[in-house]
């Protein structure tokens, strides 16, 4: 061992016996969470209130447990983690605005986040100016990645890849040939209905009409009218769960007994909770795996539920996998400045390196926009008001 080396091993032991207290990564004193080592804090930036919280809050959970659980290694190498959580209320302004909040606390080296696509564009304009690195967990809009910011990565497949498996599925094994399309007006609802409406007129399918909702609001006659007189044979819905789950509750009161099918912004146990039976013969797209179909997920799942006392959702392991990729590109960029606190530059390249991370749910490899190779796309059906649905599909790229 050098001296240099030698000598930070000795800081790093120092520190771990409380007798340097007082630095930390940000250079002031003490930090929020005292105790041993340097303070390095890594944000969350997901939904916790609001419409979006059931999902917004699964990723949190997910991120601090894979945090928790590398909190010895850090404290080893002279670091102590502290999780940053911060509400966007699915808001892109509260997101901008906690992102400028981020970049501005020089003890957090990155973020896991968002939910929202619409959400986590503007936001990671900001994340970008300030070199942050990000790592979502579940958005799927594709200008999220095709910016090509050195910042920006998500582990989940993108819509324009989910858009087209839902249409194939739709019109090759549903057998669907004339469609309505509905769409929330965000960026993810807007780009996942034009990426199927895309593929499903490529297919031979007819798109009997075209209409955009508003997320937040509660009554869906207007829009269900016009399904009810054009007959199609099923109807597309992008948007969320919480819209999604009251447009098909008030399309089953109104007789509207057709096939609906949805992307991954329906996969969550509120759905059910706000359809009830209605959620009989939806069928939704989604880019995230169901935990409970390997040790591993099962694993997590018991995790969860021990410490959280609550059920996993749909991106409560891509949470979990988006941090613990997050923390191994951080130890790379420690180990590669010779144990001192890296820049948060150098944090972005390492995890934009990373090719062969083994998660929970999925493998990570990031290609040179910072999408996941080995991300895939997955097709369920609710054949009663149970959540997750039942998986009918997988695909890969
Ligand atoms: N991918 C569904 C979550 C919402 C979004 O990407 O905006």
């Amino acid at each position: 061992m050098g001296i240099k080396k030698g000598l930070k091993v000795l800081v790093a032991s120092a520190l771990s016996l409380g007798l340097l207290a007082g630095c930390n990564a940000s250079g002031g004193s003490g930090g929020s969470g005292g105790g041993s080592g340097k303070v390095i804090k890594i944000a969350t930036q997901t939904p916790l209130s609001g419409g979006s919280a059931t999902l917004g809050e699964s990723i949190k959970l997910g991120a601090q447990l894979a945090l928790e659980e590398n909190k010895k290694k850090f404290e080893d190498l002279g670091y102590k983690l502290q999780l940053q959580p911060y509400d966007d209320q699915a808001d892109p302004k509260k997101g901008v605005a906690n992102a400028q909040l981020i970049g501005s606390d020089k003890s957090i080296l990155g973020v896991v986040g968002h939910l929202n696509s619409g959400v986590s564009i503007p936001s990671s304009e900001v994340y970008e100016k300030y070199n942050v690195p990000m790592v979502s967990p579940a958005n799927t809009a594709t200008e999220v990645t095709d910016r090509g910011l050195k910042t920006v990565n998500r582990i989940v497949a993108r819509d324009d890849f989910q858009g087209p498996a839902g249409a194939d599925f739709a019109i090759n094994k549903l057998g669907a040939k004339k469609i309505f399309v509905i769409q929330d007006k965000t960026a993810y609802g807007t780009g996942l209905a034009d990426a199927f409406k895309k593929a499903a007129e490529d297919a031979g399918a007819e798109i009997l009409g075209y209409e955009g909702i508003t997320v937040g609001e509660k009554d869906f006659n207007g829009v269900l009218t016009q399904v009810l007189s054009k007959k199609p044979d099923l109807v597309f819905f992008g948007g969320l769960y919480t819209e999604g789950g009251q447009l098909i509750r008030q399309a089953r009161d109104k007789g509207i007994k057709i096939p609906f099918m949805g992307g991954d912004g329906m996969d969550s146990s509120t759905l059910v909770e706000i359809a009830g039976d209605a959620v009989e013969n939806v069928y939704y797209t989604s880019v995230a795996a169901d935990a409970s179909k390997t040790d591993e997920g099962k694993d997590f799942s018991s995790k969860y539920k021990e410490k959280f006392n609550k059920n996993v959702e749909s991106y409560s392991a891509y949470g979990y996998d988006s941090m613990s990729v997050l923390l191994k590109g951080l130890e790379a960029a420690i180990e590669g400045n010779d144990g001192d606190l890296p820049s948060r530059e150098k944090v972005a390249e390492e995890i934009r390196k990373i090719q062969e991370f083994q998660g929970v749910v999925t493998k990570v490899g990031f290609d040179d926009k910072g999408d996941n190779k080995f991300a895939k796309v997955y097709i369920y059906k609710f054949s009663e008001a149970k959540y997750p649905g039942v998986q009918e599909g997988e695909i890969s790229k």
